[in-house]
Parts: C-alpha cells; sequence; structure tokens
C-alpha cells in the first residue's frame, strides 16, 4: 500500500526490538521485524554495555524493515559513549549499573551541595546520574575525547556521520540546565569536564541525516533518513500513553518502574528535592515528574539467580497469584538493589532488617516483588500528585509489566483508583508516532495519544479490594 512506513529502534536495557510502524485509518500499525537480548558484560574494568553488537542488531533489523521513510533510536538513559577527535569509539560504554559511581556521587552532592545541584539541573539523585559518571572517570579515554554520545546519538552518529545530543535524554544526564534547557557548562566543570564534550542538542522530530554508504550497502535501505525522537525510552514511552482525559498518571514499567504526571513545567521546589523526584524533559517541551522505581529488574534478576527465563514468567506468576497476599514487602527504592547479583538474598535480607517474614518460596518471593512494586508505584504517584497539586483519577501502566496483570491488578489496589495497562510497546509506539508527525502525518500530543488508544485498546482493572491492607504494608517500609 502507498502509506509511508517508519522504523523504531527501541533498545531497552533488557531488550532491543526494530518495530515497523504506519498510519492506517488513524490507527498506528506496527510489526515487529527484530528483537534480540541485551544487557550487562561483566569486564575487569567493570560492567560495560556491548554497543558494537547492539549496532551489529540495529542493522540486522534494518535490513527487515522494508522500505521506510525514517528510522528512530531510543534507549535507556544517562549511558554515553566517548569519540576521539577522528571520530573513533574510546572503549565500550559503561553500564550505569557499574560500581564505580558509588562513593563518587555522594561526594560530589557534599561538595557542590545537593539543594544547588537540584535547583539548576531538577534531576533526581541516582549514583548513575551522567554527571556523576564523568565525576567518576579515570583513565586515558575522557582525556583524549571530544565528543560525548549518548547510546541514541551514538547509534544515529554511526547510521548517520552526524554527532548531536537529542534533548529528552539529555535531560536525564544532570549537566541540561533545568530553566533554559541548554548545557550547563558550570555543571559540566564541576564533574571535571570541558563543555565543549557536549554536542550540540537537537529537540523530537529533527532530521539528524542521511545513512552512510557502509549503512546503506548492509541494510539495503536508500532514502531513508533518520529522525530524533524522544531519544530517552521513558519520553517515547510517555508520548505512548493512550490517555483520553488530562488528569492521568502514569507507570513505564520494564526493566524500570518509572512513576510520574507530565507536567508543562518542572517543579523545583525543597520538598519535590527531598522526595527525590526528577524534572526529565518529555516531548514538546513537557516536564516527566517522576521517580525511577527499580522495577522489573527484581525479578529478572531472580530468574536469573534461579536459572530461569522469561519463558518460565507464565508459571511462576501463576504461583504468586495464588500465594498469600501482602506477607513481606521491601523498600523497591533501596539502592540495595541496584547492583546485578543474588536478588533473591537481597530481598530477604530487607525482609529481615524490616522483621518480617522471609519468602519460602520462589511463589512468595515472586508475589513480594509485585506487591512491593506496587506499593512503590502507589506511594510515588501520591507524592507527584501532592508535590506537583495535580488530581489523578487514572494510571496508565505501559511497557512489559503491562502483560503482568497481577503487577496492574496490585498498583489499582494499592492506589485505590482504576489502572489502564498497554501498549506493551508503548515506547516503540511513541518513537514510531513522532516520526510519523515529522512527516507531517499527525499533530499534537493530544492527538498523538489519541492515535495510540485507537490502535491499542487497553486492559481496564478496577481497583478490587479496599487500600486498607496496603495502608497497613506501607508502614513495614522504613522510612
Ligand atoms: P526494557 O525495555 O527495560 O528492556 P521491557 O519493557 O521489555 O523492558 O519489559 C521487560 C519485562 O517484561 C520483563 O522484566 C518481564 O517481567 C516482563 N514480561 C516479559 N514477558 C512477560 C510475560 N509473558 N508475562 C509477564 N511479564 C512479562
Ligand atoms: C528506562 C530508563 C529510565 C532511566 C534508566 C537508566 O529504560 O531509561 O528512565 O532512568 O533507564
Amino acid at each position: 500500500t502507498a502509506e509511508p512506513t517508519f522504523a523504531a529502534v527501541d533498545l531497552g536495557a533488557s531488550s532491543g526490538r526494530v518495530v515497523l510502524g504506519r498510519l492506517a485509518g488513524g490507527r498506528l500499525e506496527t510489526r515487529e521485524v527484530h528483537r534480540f537480548a541485551n544487557g550487562p558484560v561483566p569486564l575487569p574494568d567493570g560492567l560495560h554495555w556491548d554497543a558494537l553488537g547492539l549496532f551489529r542488531e540495529v542493522l540486522a533489523g534494518l535490513r527487515r524493515a522494508g522500505r521506510p521513510v525514517s528510522v528512530g533510536v531510543d534507549s535507556w538513559a544517562v549511558d554515553y559513549g566517548l569519540l576521539d577527535a577522528s571520530g573513533s569509539l574510546l572503549g565500550e560504554p559503561f553500564h550505569y549499573r557499574d560500581a564505580r559511581t558509588d562513593t563518587v556521587a555522594e561526594s560530589f552532592v557534599d561538595t557542590f551541595g545537593a539543594a544547588e545541584l537540584f535547583s539548576r539541573n531538577g534531576v533526581q539523585f541516582l549514583p548513575f546520574n551522567t554527571i556523576f559518571q564523568l565525576a567518576a572517570s579515570k583513565g586515558a579515554a575522557l582525556e583524549v575525547a571530544e565528543t560525548l554520545l549518548l547510546i541514541p546519538d551514538l547509534i544515529g552518529y554511526w547510521l548517520t556521520g552526524q554527532v548531536g545530543a537529542e534533548l529528552t535524554n539529555a535531560s536525564t544526564t544532570g549537566l541540561l540546565d533545568a530553566r533554559d534547557h541548554e548545557w550547563s557548562p558550570e555543571l559540566a566543570r564541576a564533574a571535571g569536564v570541558d563543555p565543549a564534550l557536549l554536542p550540540a542538542l537537537r529537540g523530537p522530530g529533527e532530521v539528524v541525516g542521511e545513512l552512510l554508504p557502509p549503512v546503506v550497502a548492509e541494510t539495503g535501505l536508500t532514502g531513508t533518513s533518520v529522525v530524533a525522537v524522544g531519544s530517552h525510552d521513558t519520553a517515547s514511552a510517555v508520548v505512548g500513553v493512550p490517555a483520553r482525559t488530562p488528569n492521568f498518571a502514569y507507570v513505564c514499567t520494564g526493566t524500570w518502574s518509572l512513576a510520574g504526571l507530565e507536567l508543562p513545567a518542572p517543579v523545583l521546589t525543597e520538598e519535590a528535592r527531598r522526595a527525590n523526584f526528577t524534572n526529565e524533559l518529555g516531548v514538546d517541551g513537557t516536564v516527566r515528574f517522576l521517580r525511577n522505581i527499580t522495577g522489573l529488574w527484581l525479578l529478572q534478576e531472580c530468574l536469573r539467580t534461579w536459572g530461569l527465563t522469561s519463558d518460565d514468567l507464565p508459571s511462576l506468576l501463576a504461583g504468586a497469584a495464588r500465594a498469600e497476599p501482602l506477607r513481606a514487602v521491601v523498600d523497591a527504592e533501596d539502592t540495595r538493589f541496584l547492583a546485578p547479583g543474588d536478588m533473591p538474598a537481597r530481598i530477604a535480607q530487607a525482609c529481615r532488617d524490616t522483621g518480617q517474614p522471609v519468602p519460602a518460596t520462589r511463589a512468595a518471593m515472586v508475589r513480594c516483588i509485585l506487591e512491593s512494586l506496587a506499593l512503590a508505584h502507589r506511594r510515588a504517584l501520591r507524592e507527584a500528585a501532592e508535590l506537583s497539586g495535580r488530581d489523578v483519577d487514572v494510571v496508565h501502566l505501559v511497557g512489559g509489566g503491562a502483560r503482568n496483570e497481577l503487577l496492574c491488578q496490585f498498583t489499582a489496589d494499592a492506589l485505590g483508583i482504576p489502572v489502564v495497562a498497554g501498549p506493551v510497546e508503548a515506547t516503540a509506539t511513541g518513537n514510531l508516532l513522532v516520526q510519523a508527525r515529522s512527516a507531517g502525518l499527525a499533530g499534537d500530543l493530544a492527538e498523538l495519544r489519541e492515535i495510540a488508544a485507537r490502535s491499542h485498546p487497553p486492559t481496564r482493572y478496577a481497583p478490587r479490594t479496599s487500600t486498607a491492607p496496603w495502608d497497613r504494608a506501607l508502614r513495614n517500609l522504613p522510612g
């Protein structure tokens, strides 16, 4: 048919995919053409990403993409590659779960001042924010580096030869000024780097460039350009939220749970800082006022420890559904869960530390994780509403966690308001919709969301129980 197609490259921390989309009859039709695993690679100097391997998979996906008008790339936030003066990559990018920032982040904040830092960058304190990764960097690479490229921008550079920094992802680095949306030279210098390392900013919808000849040769694509999308995966996911009313909250669930609100302006108050909220930039000048919650990573790492895979999830989840409710909950925002390793042992320890019974079976452990995530969603969303003075009457839960009925139901039960689940591929959806708009095929955010809603009829979970047992469970969490 004649409708133009678009290709979304969506790199998640646990898997990547290439998804094609086209608008037909006011709906977005999508087709996944390639999917591949992703994860941390332990090397002697720490945890890394296999960036070249990811690029090879991107090319493999694009080879199956037909003839898209454009390609848009998004990925997880904060991580970066460094290029030398000739454009060569200086080493494999570090993984944000690498331990090198552990103490540096806190001492940076102590020196700079937590309130001062937040008033400038508006970003949640997470030890792996780019600003702290740079402050923790040792070795020669940073000395000879000329350009820092965030992961989607690095892929964009390898596709087109063009460098730049897409705004939504730049806003996660801690190096962007929260008010004027420009790089902050002072913050770069405080992190020990030359501000010239940070390339020119570009916004979602802008053309990045045309595919380089070796990419054309490898993929067979001619006449395809690369378009900047909300290159932070969470920014694209929020575009893909099928909200039809203004008073919506969202939880983007995958490796992480990102729970918050879309606002017209940042909340830079002392209360927001103490509650550790972030003001990341969304598409069309919006602000994503949210908190990062250790999400289904908790479950992913349990599976890995148990020698299981996501194929085992359906039976584990069935067991969790039968397990005793709210026996024990842990604080899903505790940084003790950040690093890879024996997750069941760490969860057991967290239960002991709070005087709760240790989950005795795998089913009980999975139940504990899902209930803990639901409680964390509730806590973050209620605080977000309070800190921003907004009402919330529906929660959209999107991403891989939308496949998890228990997680959706528990979130509705804990909050006492309906959860509307899906799309699972909200990120690819948002990525594709911004490309379609760049090609002149769609309008404002509300219209993009209307298309998302028509394309993926979501599943509604009404609260089944009173919130009272959840109110009580919350008292088992420290703080
Ligand atoms: P990311 O983008 O961070 O890599 P995804 O959005 O792809 O994450 O979501 C991954 C999560 O989706 C997994 O951690 C898993 O818990 C969940 N998931 C995958 N398949 C299923 C399934 N069949 N049932 C329930 N949950 C699933
Ligand atoms: C989710 C995500 C999240 C970030 C984290 C590093 O994939 O982008 O928004 O904070 O990864």
